[in-house]
Order: C-alpha cells, then sequence, then structure tokens
C-alpha cells in the first residue's frame, strides 16, 4: 500500500462524493485512474461502479482507498502519485501494514472482477499493479478467431471508445435500411469487444480478422486524433440526429412498429408518438398500447426490476403447471444490468406438459391484474423429416407471448412485487420484508394475502417516478410498464430455444453462419440438423450444442458480442 500524504491531496469532503450516499461498501473508496483508460471509459466505468452501489470519487483526497489502473505500471502510477502529492507518495512500499490514509494501487482486473461479483473482491497478488509494463505491446494476432462464435466477449472490454464509434456507424446504416454495412460495422465492433487489451496503435490490428477497410479507417481516425471524422458529422448531421432521435426513438420504441413502418411514417411526417396520435392513421392493438405506454417502455429495465417480473412469472406458470422451469433469458443472462425488455423461457421435463400452458398462464396473470397487454401465439414447429428449408432463420415457432406487466412501484418508484410469497426449492423465502400494500390498483380481494418483495433500485427509480410523474396519459400512479416476452419450449428443444434466446443478436447471427458454412449444418432456437448425414443432432445442454459445431464452449457472459 501507498500512503496517501495530506499535503496536496483534497482531504476536504469531495463534491463529487455521489457515490458516498449510495455506497454498500464502507471503506472502499475507488478512484479510477485517467492517464491511459481515457474519460470516456472512466465515466463509464464510474457509471457501472455507482450503479453497483461502490463509492467511485471523481478527485484525489486523502479518503481514497483503492486506486484502479489500467495499462500502467505500479512505477508509473507512483510516479504519478508523487506527483500529485508531492513526492511524499513513495514513502511506504508495497507490502508495507496498511493504515488510514493508504491505497491499494490495483489494476482494473480488481474492479472488472469486483463489478462481476457485485462486491469488492479480495485483492490477491495478481490485481496489484505490475512493476514494470508489461512488454510487447503487439496482439496474439493468430489467437483471434474469425467468427464472434469462436471468441470470448465480455460485457466489460477494453476498447469502448472504439466500439462506440463503430456503432454509431452500424446503427446509421441500419437505420438506412443498408443492413449488410450494418453488420460489417459490428461484426468489427464485435472483435474489438474480444481482445484482451486496449488498442493503442493501428499496427496492432495488422492481420485481425473482421475489419475491413472503411471500419479500419474509422479506428485508425479515433486512436490518432480522438475522435473520426465520419462519425462526428454522422452524429450531427440533421438527418441522423432526426432520424435517430424521432424514428428510431419514438417510432420503433411503439410497441409493434418495425423500423419499416416508422421509416414509411416518418417520410409521411410522422416524427413523434403524438404526431401520430393526430395522423388518423388506424393503429392495431399493440401499437396503441405502445403510444399509450410509450414513456415507460423507452426507459431501460433494471436487473431487480426482472428479477421482481421473474417472480411473478415464476408463480404464475407454477399455479397452472407445478414443477416447470422458468429460465431469465436475453441480454440479462448474459450479464446486462439493464435491457429493453424481459425474456423468460418456460419448459417441463415431462415433455407434452407444457402445450397449452401458455393461455393458463396468461389467464392467470390477466385475473391478478398483472398485464396491461399480451399477444400469444401458439407453437407451429413440425420437424420435417428432410430437415429444415434452407437457411437457417431466426425466427423461431414456438408458443409465445409479447406483453407490457404493470410493475407495482411505491411511492418512490421502486418496484414491488405484489401477492403471495414464492415457494422456492428452498422453502418460502425468508430474507423478503414483509410490507403493507400501498398499491390501491391491485386487486386486493385477490384470492392471495399479500405479503411483498420489494427490491430498491438507486437512480432508476428516480428517473421512473419522474417519467410516471409527467406521463401525458395517466397522473403519478403507483406501478410501471415493462415489456415481458415469455416463451414456452418443449422440454427435448430447450437447449436450443436457451442458446437462441440468450443472445447477442451478433453472436446468434454468428453461431448460424458457422454452422452453415463450416459445418454444413442448419442451427435454428428449434434443432440443430447435419446436412451432410442427413439427420438431426440431439442435445440437452448448450455445451452439447457447441460441442457438435466443434467449437469452444462460451458462456452466456462472453457472449456479449
Ligand atoms: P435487450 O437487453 O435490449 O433486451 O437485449 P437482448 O435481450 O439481447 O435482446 P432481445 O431483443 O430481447 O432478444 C433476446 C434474444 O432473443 C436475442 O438474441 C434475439 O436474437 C433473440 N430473439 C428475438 N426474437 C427471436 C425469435 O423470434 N426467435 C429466436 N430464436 N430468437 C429471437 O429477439
Ligand atoms: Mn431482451
Amino acid at each position: 500500500m501507498v500512503p496517501l500524504k495530506r499535503r496536496k491531496v483534497n482531504c476536504s469532503v469531495t463534491s463529487d462524493s455521489s457515490g458516498d450516499r449510495t455506497s454498500k461498501f464502507p471503506g472502499v473508496v475507488i478512484y479510477l485512474l485517467e492517464r491511459k483508460m481515457g474519460a470516456s471509459r472512466r465515466a463509464f466505468l464510474t457509471r457501472l461502479g455507482r450503479g453497483k452501489g461502490f463509492n467511485i470519487e471523481y478527485s484525489l483526497s486523502c479518503s481514497i482507498t483503492h486506486i484502479v489502473s489500467e495499462n500502467n505500471s505500479g512505477e508509473e502510477v507512483r510516479t504519478w502519485l508523487d506527483h500529485q502529492t508531492g513526492g511524499q507518495g513513495r514513502e511506504g512500499g508495497e507490502g508495507r501494514t496498511a493504515r488510514p490514509g493508504s491505497v491499494h494501487l490495483l489494476d482494473i482486473v480488481w474492479y472488472t472482477e469486483s463489478m462481476h461479483a457485485g462486491i469488492p473482491v479480495i485483492i490477491l497478488d495478481r490485481h496489484r499493479l505490475q512493476e514494470r509494463e508489461k512488454p510487447g505491446l503487439e496482439l496474439a494476432v493468430v489467437s483471434v478467431p474469425s467468427y464472434a462464435c469462436q471468441r470470448h466477449t465480455p460485457l466489460l472490454h477494453h476498447n469502448i471508445t472504439l466500439t462506440d464509434a463503430l456503432s454509431i456507424l452500424a446503427e446509421n446504416a441500419e437505420l438506412g435500411e443498408n443492413e449488410g454495412r450494418g453488420v460489417a460495422f459490428r461484426r468489427a465492433a464485435a472483435l474489438l469487444k474480444s481482445l484482451p487489451q486496449e488498442v493503442r496503435g493501428a499496427e496492432q490490428l495488422r492481420g485481425l480478422p473482421c475489419l475491413g477497410e472503411h471500419s479500419l479507417r474509422v479506428i485508425k481516425e479515433v486512436l490518432e486524433d480522438g475522435v473520426s471524422h465520419e462519425v462526428e458529422t454522422t452524429t450531427h448531421s440533421e438527418q441522423f440526429k432526426a432520424m435517430k432521435k424521432c424514428v428510431f426513438q419514438a417510432l420503433t420504441g411503439i410497441f409493434g412498429v418495425g423500423a419499416k413502418t416508422a421509416d414509411r411514417w416518418f417520410r409521411e411526417g410522422i416524427h413523434t408518438p403524438s404526431d401520430l396520435q393526430r395522423s388518423g392513421h388506424t393503429l392495431n392493438r399493440a401499437q396503441r398500447a405502445g403510444l399509450q405506454y410509450y414513456d415507460e417502455l423507452n426507459l431501460p429495465v433494471t436487473k431487480s426490476e426482472a428479477v421482481a417480473i421473474g417472480q411473478i412469472v415464476e408463480r404464475a406458470v407454477h399455479a397452472v403447471l407445478p414443477g416447470a422451469e422458468i429460465t431469465l433469458i436475453g441480454g440479462f443472462r448474459r450479464g446486462k444490468q439493464t435491457g429493453h425488455d424481459v425474456d423468460f423461457l418456460i419448459t417441463h421435463p415431462d415433455e407434452g406438459r407444457e402445450e397449452g400452458l401458455m393461455p393458463k398462464v396468461v389467464s392467470w396473470l390477466e385475473a391478478q391484474g398483472f398485464l396491461l397487454y399480451q399477444k400469444t401465439t401458439g407453437n407451429s414447429y413440425l420437424e420435417s423429416k428432410e430437415g429444415p428449408a434452407r437457411p437457417g432463420s431466426n425466427m423461431d415457432r414456438f408458443e409465445r407471448c409479447f406483453s407490457i406487466f404493470r410493475l407495482s412501484t411505491d411511492n418512490e418508484g421502486r418496484e414491488i412485487q405484489t401477492g403471495r410469497e414464492i415457494q422456492t426449492g428452498d422453502g418460502p423465502q425468508t430474507h423478503s420484508p414483509t410490507l403493507t400494500n400501498t398499491d390501491p390498483h391491485t386487486h386486493s380481494d385477490s384470492p392471495h394475502p399479500l405479503p411483498q418483495t420489494l427490491v430498491v433500485v438507486g437512480d432508476h427509480a428516480q428517473k421512473v417516478n419522474w417519467v410516471l410523474g409527467h406521463s401525458q396519459c395517466s397522473g403519478p400512479r403507483p406501478w410501471r410498464a415493462v415489456r415481458v416476452d415469455l416463451v414456452v419450449s418443449p422440454y427435448s428443444q430447450f437447449a436450443f430455444a436457451l442458446l437462441g434466446w440468450t443472445g447477442s443478436k451478433l453472436f446468434e447471427r454468428e453461431l448460424r453462419r458457422w454452422a452453415v458454412y463450416e459445418k454444413a449444418m442448419t442451427l435454428s432456437s428449434h434443432a440443430l440438423y447435419d446436412r451432410k448425414r442427413t439427420q438431426y443432432l440431439r442435445a440437452s445442454s448448450e455445451e452439447e450444442i457447441f460441442a457438435h459445431l466443434g467449437l469452444e464452449y462460451i458462456p452466456p457472459c462472453d457472449r456479449n458480442a
């Protein structure tokens, strides 16, 4: 540990100590070193950490206990600290006893592992900064395979500035209906996300796959000038701003409106939900619901909201089919902390028992007042003896329900899951606080008593509250609308459904491409068909599917391509 002397650093309470109020870990005060990390990555990591209840300070003060840096050696950070503390940062060497005002000098690995764990992990030797910068900036070129499904792509990666730039261009291409170009930018971004270290010079990219001429040009510009001219122009161009803001956020944000319809409406002069309301267009039920809950559906859904919804879904499913299994899928299964919806996969170990399950689940949810909107489609999958039609499509035919849930919140905007408590395999939950029912909208005459589970969220609660309070269609109210996707799969197809619905979209696309071009197989969310052997390959786990495909198993948290 290194002592932080009071002389130069600020020992008064800093103005940006917003982490203080929400800190879940007193005694751990983190400072992220911007040097080599960059301002935008630092800001991103700060938001992430604060969102998880860590106290992260923006200025150096003697309350700091952990200094985290990226791509700096211990020597470099000490020199930097010396500079900040007027030469007194060096006195204590590594290994001295910790005392107030001393700090741990840590590598970013400690931070990312702590983010994953949701708590500050125990500091091991490998977390401490190395004395010298690791030699060799060159990336191990040969070890980067070309399909995203062959690589580990974590949520937190080292090249945020570059991938942000490429994502803007991908989005712009998709808005202009140039899907091929969009995919090319997304593939390049996915490659960068999978690299084990920050790219600092274009020479490091030599020989890497997935980087087309255009992407490379953009990357070089960002590396050399800090920004890409094309990205800047795109972001600032009136067309992009208008398209993105008006069409994508407003129109496609409306439940049930695809990019094509949004584009047509945009050209007709409909740029916002209120334009649409005034336009006299006949809207379908989904679109009317989308319009009504527009603001809330565009707010991100948090992990704790997803968990609260999961508890409701579990109760509904178990009420109508005991023994059924419910799995949280989509981005949340990959470790994301927010999403645009919540996706669940439901199955039952006795194949056949799951048939016709969805209408029963929906009736239960409706009777309890949990649904604002739902559209259920039946299972239409039939396994053809001749194998699936080419090419493998990502459209699947499971019994499925698109819905909008009504998630109760208390008057601070925090979500509450009302109703009977869930019985888990471990018996009744004992850690959930029992609260009084504050929601006049709940069915207090429901057959179940109303102990409730409360999940607290910080800033997000305030945002939800603000939107609810300013909703055009209704006054402030103690619930919010959340999009939920429910999918029922027969047990024998479960592993395929799980793999197909975990995403990311690019990872799925790459898996199917790999299957076709490298293995002469067709992969869908229902099955894997071997065209050479003209037979279906069965699997009861994702690991088996990867094995059939001749791929190393990639866990969900590394499928964030
Ligand atoms: P999010 O956090 O914004 O919600 O992101 P996400 O959870 O990764 O995306 P999503 O749009 O909710 O979709 C979850 C996964 O389901 C994605 O991998 C997507 O490819 C997949 N998916 C659909 N629709 C369908 C479909 O009809 N069939 C199959 N097999 N997968 C689908 O979105
Ligand atoms: Mn999702």
